[in-house]
């Protein structure tokens, strides 16, 4: 494959840090600059990986243990890589998305314990070399992130409906892999405005993926 020329940006984080509000967000953002981007989720963003993200939200591969929820994860997530975020990158699109392979990194592999020879093989054949330019890690206290997704009044799904020990350990999880990768990953203090976060992250974009690129003329607005 030839280098990916658009850059390919990743929300990670736990249940209602923020993501989806934030991915829509930047991508206004980088659109106002001219630059030509797409936002989309895992599991899902692909007609086939959004059907197996019904199965998997819905908590039907639950009792088939970690290891086959990894697997689904995977499954989805190279059909989503195939499909829209491969050729979207080649022909020099962003690519904004919501969750990546970090989640299954820490839902399945720290907090369900996979093993992580099996987490490393499912990527390789999954994404191969494709890595995202930068993830944005959206920190929140589990009770506040919790109280978000309750305030909403939908039905919890198979993940959210999880102990608070779970989402404790999740959080954790999530700080400990930006301590690790801090050259791809930062840790955004999502507990502010929505419109607060939004500027943090724009500066963090600013800084690591637009300094040297000169605004495009789209709407007049530069960034
Ligand atoms: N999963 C996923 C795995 O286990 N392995 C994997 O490999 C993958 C890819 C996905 C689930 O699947 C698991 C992880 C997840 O549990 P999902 O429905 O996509 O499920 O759920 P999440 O990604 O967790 O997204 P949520 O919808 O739960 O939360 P978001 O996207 O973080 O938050 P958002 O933007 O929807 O906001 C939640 C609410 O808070 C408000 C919003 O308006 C909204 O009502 N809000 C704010 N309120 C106050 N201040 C702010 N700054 C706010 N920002 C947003």
């Amino acid at each position: 494959m030839s280098e990916p020329r658009g850059r390919f940006i990743t929300f990670e984080g736990g249940e209602g840090s923020g993501k989806s509000t934030q991915v829509k967000r930047l991508a206004e953002r980088l659109r106002l600059r001219g630059i030509d981007v797409i936002e989309t989720r895992e599991p899902g963003g692909s007609p086939g990986a959004e059907a197996m993200r019904k199965i998997l939200l819905s908590g039907a591969a639950k009792a088939l243990g970690p290891e086959t929820e990894a697997m689904l994860f995977a499954a989805a997530r190279g059909d989503h890589v195939d499909e829209l975020i491969r050729p979207a990158l080649e022909r020099g699109t962003w690519v904004v998305c919501d969750r990546f392979h970090d989640s299954t990194r820490i839902y399945q592999g720290v907090l369900g314990k996979v093993d992580p020879k099996l987490i490393n093989a499912l990527e390789r054949v999954t994404v191969g070399d494709l890595r995202p330019d930068l993830t944005i890690e959206l920190d929140i206290p589990v009770e506040i992130g919790l109280a978000r997704i309750e305030a909403r009044g939908e039905q919890l799904d198979r993940f959210e409906a999880e102990d608070l020990e779970y989402h404790d350990w999740l959080r954790i999880a999530y700080r400990t892999l930006v301590e690790h990768e801090p050259n791809r990953c930062v840790l955004v203090d999502a507990t502010p405005s929505q419109d607060a976060v939004a500027v943090r992250i724009w500066m963090v974009v600013a800084e690591r993926l637009l300094r040297n690129q000169p605004a495009v003329a789209a709407s007049g607005a530069t960034g």
